[in-house]
């Protein structure tokens, strides 16, 4: 497709936030949608549309320490890559890798796709990340992974057949030839994937065959859908899934960036979800443009989900599912029931840099957003955390008789500001917006402004700090900025954690 036709593509993303590598399938007229979710516990982000524009999240895939054991030593943006999220002979089926284990690729199901999820089935024959699983219509069923390679599995038990053997290495010359799908449709298989890397050079490009198996012939037209080397707000493009409507029209789910600031430009929120009709010429899929203004616009009516909560007042005792924690939340260390109406963290002696952290927040979904909590440090030191990862964050944190604002920046970390404070519970505050003036090619992204809010209500900002440092540009990796709470030391206890879109 031309780059100017690309580039026509609209900017919001349907899932927005920390929210990669899509799956997407449908069930009559309910659509639902898994993505990665790394170093986080709970794991793999469940959500569930009727419009395929608006989606709420109604639970997380990977909830239980049974099915998902992440330990101390899991770096930032390691743990749960890519799942595949399929429904087939009336069960829901997700695979998906924890390179925590070493190529761990697992296997899960469930009849409720909100759970109970499974324990897992491993699959140690699938030596690859980004598993794919297809059935033929004689119920053989093929996984196909990164690189791309493919073997025939049994997934009730994890079993594969013979040796894999590689069906397509995608565009010669572009590299990573990931995130494999494959789908019967009509008389062809088609094998979809991602390549040219999860960056700026990111794209998507089909092949098809008449056999699961191959031999595949690529689409003339590769790469399907790329923005690279084009101006449009939305970069880095690819990682994308296939989904057929009612209707009978079909439609692309894909992740993709949006870099702001100067040069080279720095992505905040980690890689979002977005949406694209798809239309068929020559039996090659033609990718249109980005919802939720896409265009043609879905021939059946939007149906927004319940509206989005904001504030939680930790009344109930499960934490809703956007909460997530740093590799695990055992209740020793997080819970509501301590102290009822309360979040309770308890630090395990480490800090916000180290791998033992005890932080849970919830993914930092816009551009502009001002997040508050009500923290009660009189038994720790904790506080409120813009947390890219563990060598890259922003917090304001309460001892009981002062505040400080830490930057840790890579291999610095410093208190940029300290304010002495009555003892008592006090609320602390983020608030993310426009970097300040003047704008040139080295401006930042956004700017994170941290302070703590005065009873009459007046916000007291103690730092302001450029944010491109909590940028994957910046920090590497696969994830996105995550806004919460923490323990660094004893316990520490949170009344509310309030988040609100602001404009920009
Ligand atoms: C994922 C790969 C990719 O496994 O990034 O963008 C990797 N695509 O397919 C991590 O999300």
């Amino acid at each position: 497709m031309p780059l100017q036709q690309q580039a026509a593509r609209a900017a919001d993303p349907v899932i927005p936030g920390f929210h990669p590598d899509p799956s997407v399938c449908r069930v009559g007229d309910d659509y639902y949608l898994a993505c990665s979710s790394f170093e986080y516990f709970p794991g793999v982000p469940l959500f569930h549309s009727r419009d395929l524009v608006h989606w709420t999240q109604i639970g997380n895939v990977l909830d239980r320490p049974e099915q998902l054991r992440l330990p101390a030593s899991t770096p930032s943006s390691g743990g749960i890559y890519a799942p595949t999220l399929r429904h087939h002979d009336g069960r829901f089926w997700l695979m998906v890798t924890n390179v925590a284990e070493g190529a761990g690729n697992l296997i899960v199901t469930a009849t409720d796709p909100a759970g109970p999820w499974s324990d897992p089935v491993r699959v140690p024959g699938v030596p690859g990340i980004d598993p794919d699983l297809a059935w033929e219509e004689d119920g053989t069923c093929w996984c196909t992974f990164a690189g791309v390679a493919q073997v025939r599995i049994d997934p009730a038990t994890g079993r594969t057949y013979g040796t894999p053997h590689t069906l397509w290495s995608g565009t010669p010359g572009a590299k990573a030839p990931e995130a494999p799908h494959l789908y019967r449709i009509g008389d062809h298989w088609y094998l979809l994937i991602a390549e040219g890397g999860t960056e700026r050079g990111h794209g998507v490009s089909i092949a098809r065959s008449r056999t699961p198996d191959g031999p595949f012939e690529p689409c003339p037209a590769n790469p399907i859908l790329t923005h690279r080397s084009t101006g449009h707000p939305v970069q880095n493009t690819g990682h994308a899934d296939l989904v057929q409507a009612p209707d009978g029209s079909w439609w692309m789910v894909f992740l993709g960036v949006r870099p702001h600031g100067g040069t080279p430009g720095w992505h905040v929120l980690g890689r979002e979800t977005f949406l694209a009709p798809v239309t068929w010429a020559d039996g090659w899929p033609v990718v249109g443009e980005v919802a939720p203004n896409p265009t043609p616009a879905p021939p059946w009516p939007l149906v927004p989900g319940p509206a989005e909560e904001h504030r939680d007042d930790f009344e109930s005792r499960e934490l809703r599912p956007s909460w997530i924690s740093v590799r695990d939340r055992s209740p020793d260390h997080c819970t509501t029931e301590e102290r009822p109406g309360w979040l309770t963290l308890s630090a395990r002696g480490g800090s916000l840099d180290e791998p033992d952290v005890v932080f849970t927040g919830r993914r930092q979904q816009h551009l502009a957003c001002r997040a508050r909590t009500l923290v009660d440090p009189s038994a720790g030191r904790g506080g409120l955390a813009v947390r890219l990862d563990e060598r890259h964050h922003y917090a304001i944190e309460a001892t009981g008789t002062e505040v400080r604002v830490i930057a840790r920046v890579g291999d610095l970390r410093t208190a940029v500001a300290t304010r002495a404070v009555p003892a008592g519970p006090l609320v602390l505050g983020v608030t993310v917006g426009d970097p300040p003036p003047p704008h040139g090619p080295c401006t930042g992204p956004d700017a994170v402004s941290l302070g703590i809010e005065r009873p009459d209500g007046t916000f007291t900002e103690l730092a302001s700090l450029d944010g491109r440092y909590l940028s994957t540009e910046v920090a590497g990796g696969f994830t996105g900025r995550v806004i919460g709470m923490y323990a660094a030391a004893g316990t520490v206890r949170f009344d509310w954690f309030d988040y609100e879109p602001l404009d920009r």
